[in-house]
């Protein structure tokens, strides 16, 4: 008999499926089925086969675990390049690392201080997100370490752009309930960088939730990687949260270099106005965008990160 469940956590060689029934059981994928997976994806090598979020058929092999038999296609997914990290990278290629699938909502978590609040790396997941087709909603964490309100300058932007921004304090209960009216009916995703307090935060919202804080990094201190992976909770009936692990650099995965200014949503209403077609926004003349730079209607630090992607983009020839 096929059970139907979905991926919620993954743990080395072991899946974890949360059935209809909402119990947990431990499953193995079956290796011709891998396989399978692997020749159809014949460009892009896959890092993950299945994923957290993913929905799949398996079959019991005894009376508590299981063998995964198919894997639904993915509606989405969040993905990044894999880290540069000896052990994960063969030969200096990146692969491609699946953050979540089917996902509904992406809150994208970043702090004022501790970690200082970095728009590089919001920008990248911003991005990762756009490329998927995956709303994202921003939120800057330990608003109570901004004594000068520093970072409304922020939120200003990209309120601007279109955004919806949440300032929060984990620690102080603040900005927790905005958040929790966004979750349900949904798969909501927390990604940002490590120390935010992305686990604080939906700890905070389920307090039985009991995610561990303060675990800065996703890997020993050998530079191994260790199997820390997402993991999603079902915290009310068909409303899903996905913690994320701590990371620290992000390089979207698979994306072109006349793509990318696609994924920058202020720039969508110049791009048709470029001079020509397979505008760059980098210095070709008659760049709408650039122009739109120079008049303050796109900021400097969005354009800025936007040539920041784009050089990252031009030292990848793999694909
Ligand atoms: N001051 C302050 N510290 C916080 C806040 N939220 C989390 N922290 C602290 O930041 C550190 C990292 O939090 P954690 O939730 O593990 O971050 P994660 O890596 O994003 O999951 C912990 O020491 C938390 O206590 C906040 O709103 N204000
Ligand atoms: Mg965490
Ligand atoms: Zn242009």
């Amino acid at each position: 008999m096929k059970i139907e469940g979905r991926i919620v956590r993954i743990e080395s060689k072991d899946y974890y499926v949360l059935t209809r029934e909402k119990t947990e059981i431990r499953c193995v994928l079956r290796g011709k089925f891998k396989k399978q997976l692997s020749l159809k994806k014949n460009k892009l090598i896959t890092y993950d086969f299945a994923v957290v979020g993913d929905f799949v058929e398996f079959r019991l092999s005894d009376e508590n675990t299981g063998i995964i038999e198919s894997i639904k296609e993915r509606k989405n997914y969040l993905s990044r390049k894999t880290p540069r990290i000896k052990g994960i990278t063969v030969k200096g290629q990146r692969y491609e690392q699946i953050i979540a699938a089917n996902v509904d909502n992406l809150f994208i978590v970043s702090s004022v201080k501790e970690p200082k609040f970095n728009n590089r790396i919001v920008d990248r997941i911003i991005v990762a997100a756009e490329s998927s087709g995956i709303e994202s909603n921003l939120v800057i964490n330990k608003i109570d370490l901004d004594l000068d309100n520093s970072i409304l300058k922020w939120k200003n932007m990209y309120e601007n752009i279109g955004y919806r921004v949440f300032l929060t304090s984990a620690t102080g209960m603040k900005g927790i309930n905005e958040i929790k009216k966004e979750l349900p009916n949904k798969v909501n995703v927390f990604w940002g960088a490590s120390g935010v307090g992305k686990s604080s935060i939906l700890n905070v919202l389920y307090p039985h939730l009991n995610f561990k804080v303060g675990e800065v990094s996703s890997y020993s201190q050998k530079g191994k990687h260790t199997t820390v992976t997402s993991i999603m909770k079902e915290v009310e009936e068909n409303t899903f949260i996905i913690d994320t692990p701590g990371i620290r650099e992000i390089d979207p995965y698979g994306i072109k270099r006349e793509d990318l200014g696609h994924y920058f949503k202020e720039f969508q209403k110049y791009i048709h106005s470029c001079k020509f077609n397979s505008c760059t926004h980098l210095h070709e003349p008659g760049c709408a965008v650039i122009e739109a730079v120079d008049k303050n209607e796109i900021s400097i630090e969005r354009y800025e990160s936007y040539l920041n992607i784009l050089a990252t983009i031009e030292d990848e020839t793999k694909y």
